[in-house]
């Protein structure tokens, strides 16, 4: 196990969200980019991720060389406060060309409209000083089976990865798989999928993955062996850390929120991997309850970012030679409660 690593922390400004969802409106007012950023210092983050839309503001309606104009302006910003980019990511679920999907759209103008906005995201991330191109692949799935060829949406999938790769030699892909919603199903649910789809592009080395927990609970696995898999082919590039509360809507509950012990467990595989020493972020994909009022607006980063610390320490502090031995003696029953009983703070 590593002792004296230290993890570094990052948020998105989606993070600090207004609290709508599918059956009521927002219940906090917006906060500005700048407000945000200035929260995100304030707590003690080191970097924050973007979609090339927080980058460059209805990007849509830009030109290239107005988009390139303002991702140097937020470079600027950035770096007077001391903040870096952790990621760009497209964001490929909003707008009517990405209603049947981006890259496996069944339209082809809707389809170069996704790889077009991935490129200009892949030069958003270099303005900004990333090598993070992360693809969170929202609507490539279907809500009806028979309406795509999941052979063809692959074969899709690989096509537009081919060609981000070739646009920058630098940039590396870090797929975020995620097992549904908003789709039925989705072509790439886990980091298995995400891997061995990166074997069939142009350079699989420049291809990996994001994990996030609740998207590997949703998707029934534990997402410390997904931290485990992901590292062991060197690939687990950024970390979505969240929590989940069994098999319903994405949840983005603060980490730790609905199970201390898989939490326990995702940073143990953190620690045990090494986890940020190639300068990887932590980074929270958490969201605050919907009741919660503006002047708590910012417990859940600022909490999961305590619990994360509160569990390294538990990590670090965890009787491995006592837990060997209840090992080698097959005394799992002793070492499933020797687990209960060190998160509870028990001396044994
Ligand atoms: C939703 C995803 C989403 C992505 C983000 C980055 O389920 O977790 O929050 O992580 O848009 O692409
Ligand atoms: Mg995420």
């Amino acid at each position: 196990m590593s002792k004296r690593h230290t993890y570094r922390f990052c948020f998105g400004p989606w993070n600090i969200s207004e609290g709508q969802d599918p059956y009521g409106p927002t219940v906090r007012p917006p906060a500005s980019f700048d407000w945000k950023l200035a929260q995100l210092k304030k707590l003690g983050f080191d970097a924050m991720m973007f979609h090339d839309d927080d980058a460059v503001p209805d990007i849509d309606s830009k030109s290239e060389p107005q988009i390139r104009k303002e991702a140097k302006e937020l470079r600027k910003q950035l770096d007077g406060e001391g903040i870096a980019a952790e990621m760009v990511a497209p964001r490929l679920w909003f707008a009517p060309e990405t209603v049947d999907g981006a890259y496996t759209s069944n339209e082809r103008k809707c389809r170069q409209y996704a790889i077009e906005r991935s490129l200009r995201s892949i030069d958003i991330a270099n303005i900004l000083g990333t090598d993070v191109l992360v693809l969170w692949l929202a609507r490539e799935g279907t809500y009806i089976r028979e309406s795509k060829s999941a052979r063809r949406s692959v074969e899709l999938l690989v096509e537009a990865f081919d060609k981000m790769l070739g646009h920058d030699r630098r940039i590396r892909l870090a797929i975020e798989p995620k097992p549904n919603e908003p789709m039925d199903h989705a072509y790439l649910p886990t980091i298995g999928h995400a891997l061995a789809v990166a074997q069939l592009t142009r350079d699989p080395k420049r291809v990996g993955c994001l994990i996030e927990s609740a998207h590997a609970i949703l998707a029934g696995l534990d997402p410390a062996d997904e931290i485990d898999f992901a590292m062991a082919f060197g690939k687990l590039w950024s970390l979505h850390l969240n929590d989940q509360n069994g098999l319903k809507f994405d949840q983005d509950k603060p980490f730790g929120s609905s199970n201390l012990r898989v939490a326990f467990n995702q940073v143990r595989a953190l620690e045990r991997n090494g986890y940020g020493k190639n300068g990887e972020y932590i980074c929270f994909d958490v969201h605050p309850f919907r009741t919660t009022k503006v002047e708590h607006w910012l417990k859940h980063l600022d909490n999961s970012r305590r619990t994360f610390l509160g569990l390294v320490e538990k990590v670090r502090s965890f009787d491995e030679k006592k837990a060997q031995q209840l090992i080698a003696d097959r005394n799992y029953q002793d070492l499933d409660q020797m687990v209960i009983e060190h998160l509870l703070g028990n001396r044994s």
